[in-house]
């Protein structure tokens, strides 16, 4: 039966069930990521498996966001990572050395491999014709100690691309009409695969880029061809051999279609407060900005960055505008150094920032309240800049590049004073591994520095018979684990659970963890109950381990992401989904729910039945869907994935 790309790359590392769309299946993983922010835990999750060293073929470990190192926290960590990179067989990608996914995409990506990392992401990867799919810290441990992922077999959607972009728009554009299109919710266990004659027109870091923001759209990954661009620019870094020939068989069916007429397009812009609220350039023109950032693992390639360069050239940012670049990589950082790009930039006005996360994650760089922010990045939720006033706009880094010169929104379409930046071709990449700690072959004698800032993953409790608590917290549509587990200036206790736990819902309801600490202490159970597409977003599994460390039992949701669905799962804490919206309008906070015999209703959910939920406060029960697969359940009733493990190894 003819293929498409990816179901052929997912047969072929098919180690668990079978290729039927929508069951449970288990794949081999080839290779893994991390960041610092995920990392820690993942690794202390990795050394309390018991393992000398990874499994997998390749596992880097980069540090990307947390380099801003206010404190002793986040130097203690890096030391960490670095320690235990070298004792475990870990790559170690130095702080400076670039944003993961840029990296990763440059030094190590390979085309029709597998690649799980601890950051939503990872699914960047599917440039260069990768299943590079994201996933919480736990599962990466899990997969360096070469055990499968799981996931279900997805649906895939074709994205065929006819023609060419015009001059001045781009591949943010394609990705943004395509998230106008699909929305930030209800993709769930789903693939963006891109065909169709435009793919050849678009370079594999134009590629990245769209693949990078399918995971806005909360798909499990996007995945493009491999083919003589993909060739050339993997030979351009130096590294021919990672690529292989990757195309869908004549005839392959796919359950949706999506066509795109590249040359129909317009500069697109994502506006407050979310990733799919689109609309078009043009209908913003005029808007006054005060910030503009370009940067972030969506659009810091060396061609974003000269394209950016071309377009200041010469000119200068007005003082009513804060305007920063942020190099996604060493690689480029040199390469721009080089090429006069860098000059153009610093004489047109502009901050130069480190190679990392920086801006996008709100570590700093945060604007003034009120303020407008254009900014190249993928994610524009409430608060997440740093500043809740704040209205953030996505956009092309030639818009915001555009638009900073002018102190407004610009459409570049509308304009004729400024050129189009035109293609940048590279023959051959300045290949520099410099900042990359290769491990020794024996890492048995090296020491793991642990700071006092790294404590030890909570260990969860077993389900209970009955589990019997209140509604704590009563929240909305499109909660983003950025909602429940805020990053930015609390970053740095990633590695402290009792620490960072006091910040669960900080900017929803600071109060919060000081209820569900109560009830945790008094014996009793706290539920999270929400709307629609709960958890979307970041892959953080500290928005389920926060919650777990505070006493939640379960979440209750009408629907949960599929990121955060599964390190519920992992962290022992029950992914209910309402089925009835009128009995989400009747629960409030506050009210008593109990579930009865809820191991025996776990396993009776697997044969489809609801799960029981007695509303004491009103006297209704509820029935609700716990869509999980066999191994999850026995995980929730284990009290998590890491007390499964140890079950089924004793
Ligand atoms: C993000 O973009 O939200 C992050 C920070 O990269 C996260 C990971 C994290 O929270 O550490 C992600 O995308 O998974
Ligand atoms: Fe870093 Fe932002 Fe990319 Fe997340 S989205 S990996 S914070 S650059």
């Amino acid at each position: 039966m003819p293929r498409n790309i990816t179901y052929k790359v997912l047969a072929a590392h098919l180690v668990e069930g079978c290729m039927k769309t929508g069951s449970p299946i288990g794949i081999r993983i080839d290779q893994t990521l991390t960041q610092d922010a995920t990392g820690t835990m993942a690794y202390l999750q990795f050394e309390s498996i018991g393992l000398e060293r990874v499994r997998n073929e390749l596992a880097v470990s980069y540090v990307d966001h947390n380099t801003v190192q206010v404190g002793f926290e986040n130097a203690d960590d890096h030391r960490y990572l670095q320690s235990v990179a070298a004792s475990k067989g870990v790559v170690f990608s130095r702080a400076g050395n670039g944003i993961c996914h840029q990296v990763h995409l440059e030094r190590f990506g390979e085309c029709g491999k597998t690649l799980l990392g601890s950051d939503s992401h990872t699914p960047t990867g599917g440039g260069l014709g990768m299943v590079a799919i994201g996933a919480g810290g736990l599962d990466v441990a899990l997969a360096m100690a070469g055990v499968p992922f799981s996931l279900i077999c997805p649906r895939v959607v074709e994205i065929r691309l006819h023609g060419r972009l015009r001059p001045f728009v781009t591949a943010k554009d394609v990705i943004l009409t395509v998230l106008e299109r699909f929305g930030v919710k209800g993709n769930v266990n789903t693939v963006f695969e891109y065909t169709g004659d435009g793919v050849a027109t678009l370079s594999v870091p134009e590629r990245a880029t769209i693949c990078n923001m399918g995971a806005e759209c909360g798909v499990t990954f996007s995945i493009f061809p491999c083919d003589e661009v993909t060739r050339a620019f993997l030979a351009a870094q130096g590294r021919a051999d990672a690529y292989h020939e990757l195309s869908a068989d004549d005839g392959a069916s796919y359950d949706d279609l999506f066509e795109i007429d590249l040359s129909t397009l317009e500069p697109m812009a994502a506006c407050p407060h979310s990733p799919g609220n689109v609309k078009r350039v043009a209908e913003l023109a005029g808007m006054k900005v005060d910030q503009v950032l370009i940067g972030s693992c969506t659009n810091s390639s060396y061609a974003d960055m000269v394209k950016v360069g071309r377009i200041l050239e010469g000119r200068q940012v007005p003082p009513s505008v804060s305007f920063a670049v942020a190099p996604g990589s060493r690689q480029v950082l040199m390469m721009i150094t080089r090429d006069g790009t860098l000059e153009k930039m610093e004489r047109a006005g502009a901050r130069v920032l480190e190679c990392a996360c920086g801006f996008c994650i709100g570590n700093h760089q945060s604007p003034a309240t009120d303020a407008v922010s254009l900014r190249t990045n993928n994610r524009n939720f409430e608060g997440r800049s740093g500043t809740k006033s704040a209205q953030v706009y996505l956009v092309s880094p030639e818009v915001a590049a555009l638009s900073a010169l002018a102190g407004m929104i610009v459409d570049p379409l509308a304009q004729h004073e400024v050129e189009a930046p035109g293609d940048v071709a590279v023959d051959r990449f300045l290949c520099d591994d410099g900042m990359l700690v290769f491990p020794p072959e024996d890492g048995s004698g090296v020491e793991i520095l642990r700071g006092p800032n790294i404590g030890q993953p909570p260990r969860c409790k077993a389900m209970e018979d009955t589990v019997r608590g209140l509604v704590s917290i009563k929240v909305g549509d499109k909660i983003t684990t950025d909602h429940i587990m805020p990053a930015g200036a609390r970053l740095k206790y990633r590695s402290n659970i009792p620490v960072y736990s006091t910040f669960v819902f900080e900017n929803v309801d600071p109060d919060f963890h000081v209820r569900s600490a109560a009830l945790r202490d008094e014996g009793r159970a706290s539920f999270i109950v929400a709307g629609w597409s709960y958890g979307q977003g970041s892959s953080r599994e500290h928005a389920a381990i926060c919650p777990m460390y505070l006493g939640v039992k379960a979440v209750m949701a009408l629907s949960i992401e599929r990121i955060h669905q599964a390190n519920l799962c992992n962290f022992g804490i029950m992914p209910l989904t309402i089925v009835r919206q009128e009995d989400y309008d009747e629960i409030a906070q506050g009210h008593e729910l109990v579930i009865d015999d809820a191991p025996g209703q776990v396993r009776a959910a697997l044969e489809g039945r609801l799960v029981e939920v007695r509303d004491l406060t009103n006297g209704r029960t509820y029935g609700m869907r716990l869509d999980v697969t066999a191994r999850q359940a026995d995980m929730l009733i284990d009290g998590g994935r890491l007390n499964q493990m140890r079950r089924e190894m004793a």
